[in-house]
Formats: C-alpha cells, structure tokens, sequence
C-alpha cells in the first residue's frame, strides 16, 4: 500500500492533522491500536483556547468540530478557604471552548469517517521502518492478525509520550530537556455536577482542583506526595481533603469513576523531527496538567505540520516543513515557561512545605499581582487564550 502521510495515533494531534489534510486533498492512513470505543470514551484534558478554535475555523471546520460551552474568562481561586474570582481581560469574542477532550475526539472521528478518511482501529505491533529513507514504510498487525505495510513520504509520531514514534529514533539523536516539580496531583472522576467551569483552591494542605466535564461529571485533582498511592486514597479521604481546601462543602458527591496519579512534570525532546518521522504532540512535549495546554499544543503541532505538508505537495517548497521542529518549539518553550510559572506560583501559594516560606510569600505576592495589575492581567489572559 502507498499514501502521502502514515498518521500515527488517532489522538487529539493524529485526528486534528488527519482532518487538515483531507480537507487539502492530500492522501493519509491514521493508525491507531485501540478501538473507537476506548478513544471516545478516554477522559482527558477540558480546555480548547482561543487559539486552537480560531484555528478550526481557518481550516473551515469549527461548525462540525467544536463542541461544549464558550469558555468563561474567569477562573475561580478559593483561598485559604475564601472566594476571589478572577476575571482576565481578553479579546476571546467567545472563541474559547470548554469542551471535554473526548467530545473533541468524538466529533474529529465523525467528520474524518465522515468525510471518506482512512482511520484504521486496532492496528497491533506498529513498526516504524527506513525513517531517514526516501520513502519510510510503518507495518503493522490488522485486527484480523494480517501483517500490512504502508509506504509513505511522511510518518506523523502522534502517539502520545508512550508511543512507538519517538523509541524509532536511534539513541543520542534528540536531547530531552525535563523538569519534575516535586509533587503530584491525584485525579478523580466523579458523578458531581460543578457550579462552575472551574474552580481552583489555594491553600496550606495543597493544592485543589474542580472542573466540569460536561454538565453532570466534575474532575477533581488534589497535589499529593509523589510517592503517594491510590489506594491511600480512599472516596471518603477524597471528599474530606477536597472539602477542607475548598474552605467548603462540596455539593454532590457523587460515584467516583476513577483514580489516578500523576506527577507533575515538564518535558520537551529536541528537534521534533528525524529523518521523515515528525513528532507532533504529547510524542514530543509534555506540559504539567495545571497549565491546560497539553492538548492545545498538540493542536499547534498538528496545524504547523499539515500546513507544511501541503505546502510541501502542492508546491514542492520544503521551507516549511525543515522549519517544523523550530518552529513548534518556540511555540512550546513559550507555553512551557507559562506553565512552570504558574503551576509553581499555585502550589508555592498554598503548601510552603516544598520550597518554604520564602516562596509561598513570593507566590502569594505575585498571585495578589494578578488582581492588582492590568499589565499582570492582561498578559495571564494572553497564555489562557494561546493568543502570546
Ligand atoms: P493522545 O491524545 O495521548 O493520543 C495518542 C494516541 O496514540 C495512540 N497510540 C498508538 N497508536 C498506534 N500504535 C502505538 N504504538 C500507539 N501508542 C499510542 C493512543 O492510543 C492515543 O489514541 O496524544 P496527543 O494527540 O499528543 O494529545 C495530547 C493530549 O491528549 C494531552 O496533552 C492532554 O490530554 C493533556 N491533558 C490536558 N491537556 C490540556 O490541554 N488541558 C487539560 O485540562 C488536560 N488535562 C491531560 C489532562 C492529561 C491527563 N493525563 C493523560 C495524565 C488530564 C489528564 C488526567
């Protein structure tokens, strides 16, 4: 078998650059190893920013794409157990979106099947053959068992941070630049409607989360030791810890559906690209969950590689696409640097247990900036929307 690009991974990355290129005409296989079932149903992130919607519109596909609710500029801090809403200043004109990744991912499935897309489930043992070769080929198992080969001019690595994209690169080609920042969150699925689309507590037990998953569900994240387990955790501790970092009750404590925990760390790997493998999203970078911009930056790999290719086919100039890698890690460097600084400025806030008094009356002072500022604002309100 022959096509263009070999997409592989059918996440936020692999469908949203799936979709860009059908609408381009340009031929692409996405291979994924799990069912349609397990990657609609895959709860993640909830926030599509200014710039990523505006991004489907360019590409003529907000209408079918987008889904949830206008993203509201506000973002509910409780501290110390008191209220203090915040309000950033932006010019979002309602762009934004507060949508569940999976609704997401459900709707660039139906369009890409929709609109005659070559999206294959269950593809097994995903092999990544000649990369620096003029015509790469990705093998693989079908769901009945039978080996098949796709040679292409490109592969897309969209296969998140586990991947088999990135572990096809020779060792010593790409430096991995990382950061951990000390803790971890453990994050809870639960039956509890949210009487806001977020709400964040900054407080001395440590950081707390709630945000809507849609009108019914709510996640939950509580900052925990790293070598915390979730069996510590059972739904009564959840709820007490939650309640005494929110200074408040919580309204419905409904089902858990699921715990996990999650260190919280930073990581980017350098060039995102080898040979005609390209690594767009979580296969390249990862960013701590408190910055809400994991999925947003894999939106932005995934419109500067498609735009590269269809340059690359339609013009034969390869500018843009030997500019991929340096162009995507500006972008990520750039949102790297927001998300350290603000999920060291929320834990700082609140448990000094980590990096002391010092840094939690540091953090408290640059949090009271936010409010007293406009200039402090305003440029929060610019990484919030993607639009710095
Ligand atoms: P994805 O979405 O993980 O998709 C990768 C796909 O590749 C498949 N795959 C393979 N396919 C074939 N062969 C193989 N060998 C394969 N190995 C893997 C996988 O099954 C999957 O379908 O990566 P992508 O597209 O790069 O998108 C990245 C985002 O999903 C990720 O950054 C966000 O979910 C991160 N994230 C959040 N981001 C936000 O912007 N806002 C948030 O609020 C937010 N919350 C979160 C998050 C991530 C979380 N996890 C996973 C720890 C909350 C959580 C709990």
């Amino acid at each position: 078998e022959n096509t263009t690009v070999v997409i592989v991974g059918a996440g936020v990355a692999g469908l949203a650059l799936g979709n860009f290129l059908l609408r381009s005409g340009i031929d692409c296989v996405v291979l994924e190893r799990r069912s349609r079932e397990y990657v609609e149903q895959r709860q993640r992130a909830g926030v599509i920013d200014t710039r990523a919607a505006r991004m489907f519109r360019e590409w003529g596909l907000a209408d079918r794409i987008l889904g949830g609710a206008p993203l509201e500029p506000v973002l509910n801090f409780r501290v110390d157990g008191r209220t203090r809403p915040f309000r950033y200043v932006t010019d979002d004109h309602g762009d934004g979106r507060f949508c569940p990744q999976q609704v997401l991912v459900r709707n660039l499935i139906d369009v890409f099947v929709g609109d005659g897309g070559d999206l294959r489930f269950g593809a097994e043992d995903v092999e990544l053959e000649d990369i620096s070769g003029p015509r790469p080929r990705v093998r693989y198992r079908d769901g009945a068992g039978v080996t098949r080969i796709v040679a292409c001019d490109f592969i897309a690595g969209c296969d998140g941070d586990h991947g088999v994209s990135r572990s096809s690169i020779p060792e010593g080609e790409l430096t991995r630049h990382s950061h951990e920042y000390g803790y971890a969150w453990l994050t809870v699925l639960a039956e509890a409607p949210a009487n806001h689309q977020s709400m964040m507590a900054i407080h001395p037990r440590g950081f707390a989360g709630q945000f809507a998953r849609g009108p019914r569900a709510s996640r939950f994240y509580l900052q925990c030791p790293l070598d915390s387990s979730v069996e510590e955790w059972t739904d009564d501790r959840i709820w007490e810890e939650t309640e005494a970092r929110f200074g408040e009750p919580v309204g419905v404590k409904g089902r858990i559906s699921s715990k996990t925990l999650v260190p919280l760390r930073s990581v980017v790997h350098d060039p995102m690209s080898h040979g005609r493998l390209y690594l767009l999203g979580d296969a390249a970078h990862i960013v701590p969950p408190m910055s809400a911009k994991g999925m947003n930056l894999a939106l932005h790999d995934a419109d500067v590689f498609a735009t590269a290719v269809v340059k690359q086919v339609k013009e034969q100039d390869a500018g843009l696409l030997d500019a991929y890698s340096s162009t995507c890690l500006k972008h990520v460097w750039n949102y790297q640097a927001f998300a350290a600084w603000f999920t060291d400025l929320m834990h700082d806030a609140g448990d000094a247990s980590y990096h002391g008094e010092f840094r939690r009356r540091l953090a408290r002072a640059e949090f009271e900036r936010l409010y007293d500022s406009e200039t402090a604002n305003q440029l929060f309100g610019e990484f919030l929307t993607g639009l710095n």
